[in-house]
């Protein structure tokens, strides 16, 4: 359609957010083509186009305005020292920023690392924490390979990202201390609100992206209950609004309908289990709106 405002996110090219990112965009029922050689792609559906880059230029990009919103992870925001509202935390590429030191070293907190020569990647992250705890430290910015640094003598210990911790073992670190966590997040830029078309785009985009994640942290659940025990169901349950019930044929039985919260499950399906429900369905919800 021409003259309608269509909204660029900028996204990781390739790398531990590109999969997710793109997924995110997907379950929204937006439909595109991604072809690995060209830097932009266009939405077929929906007036979104795609910016493919280096997760690093992702703030800078935003914040120029050469993208209007970006998917990145909180710790490069941060690191970048650009200011951007976060529109959405994403909940994936969650990490942490830890100190590790060398097996054996007695570390007993962050005054530990007074004086000595830390390696990271980011250094303004951690000079904000050792600010904070009021702690003198020579930083050594290094911008990969950190975990080799201690071994190799560059350094006397480090500050990196941890996911699973699998890295710093290999490498004869311990983890000691994590002083910054990250996730995935949606940032837009400053004024994108002045652009009321644009505005609009954003609105659309982020009414599909809570309704598919109000769905997944939700499972449909269906059984048979002797009807003596719809209200004990309802308080096991919880639900939307009260669970629906419907007459069975056999008489004495009740079928139920609810919606249960995923962390919630397993203890809604005992409770349920142990005041006769039989037949027990679970479903997954694709999309919800309250
Ligand atoms: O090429 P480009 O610049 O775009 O990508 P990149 O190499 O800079 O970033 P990438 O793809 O590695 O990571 C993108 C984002 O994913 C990071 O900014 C974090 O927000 C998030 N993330 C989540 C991680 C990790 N988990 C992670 N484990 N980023 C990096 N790591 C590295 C870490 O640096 C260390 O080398 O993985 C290693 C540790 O992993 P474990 O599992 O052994 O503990
Ligand atoms: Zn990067």
């Amino acid at each position: 359609m021409s003259g309608e405002a269509r909204i660029r996110i900028a996204v990781q090219k390739s790398g531990r957010l590109s999969e997710k990112s793109l997924e995110l965009v997907k379950s929204c029922g937006i439909d595109f083509n991604v072809d690995p050689r060209v830097l932009m792609c266009g939405a077929s559906n929906f007036p979104l186009d795609f910016l493919f880059v280096r997760d690093d230029d992702i703030p800078t990009y935003v914040a120029d305005g050469v993208a209007d919103i970006g998917i990145v992870g909180r710790n490069e925001l941060d690191e970048s020292g650009i200011t951007l509202p976060v529109v959405r935390d994403l909940g994936f590429a969650g990490c942490r920023l830890s100190i590790a030191v060398k097996r054996g070293d007695d570390y007993d907190g962050l005054s530990w690392l007074e004086g000595k020569r830390i390696a990271t990647s980011y250094p303004r992250i951690l000079g904000r924490v050792l600010s904070e705890a009021g702690v003198t430290a020579e930083l050594v910015r290094v911008s990969g390979s950190v975990e080799i640094t201690p071994s190799i003598g560059i350094a006397d210990c480090i500050c990196d990202i941890v996911s699973t911790g699998t890295t710093l073992r290999m490498n004869g670190l311990v983890e000691v201390e994590a002083v910054y966590k990250s996730t995935a997040v949606m940032v837009a830029r400053p004024d994108l609100e002045a652009d009321v078309g644009l505005e609009a785009v954003l609105s659309r985009l982020l009414l599909r992206m809570d309704t598919v994640s109000a769905a997944r942290k939700k499972k449909y659940i269906l059984f048979n209950l002797p009807a003596d025990k719809v209200d004990d169901a309802a308080r096991i349950v919880g639900g939307m609004k009260s669970p629906t019930v419907t007459h069975l044929l056999d008489e004495g039985w009740v079928s139920v309908q609810s919606v249960v919260a995923e962390d919630r499950f397993w203890s809604v399906f005992e409770d349920l289990k142990a005041i006769g429900a039989e037949g027990i369905l679970v479903m997954p919800i694709e999309k919800m709106s309250q």
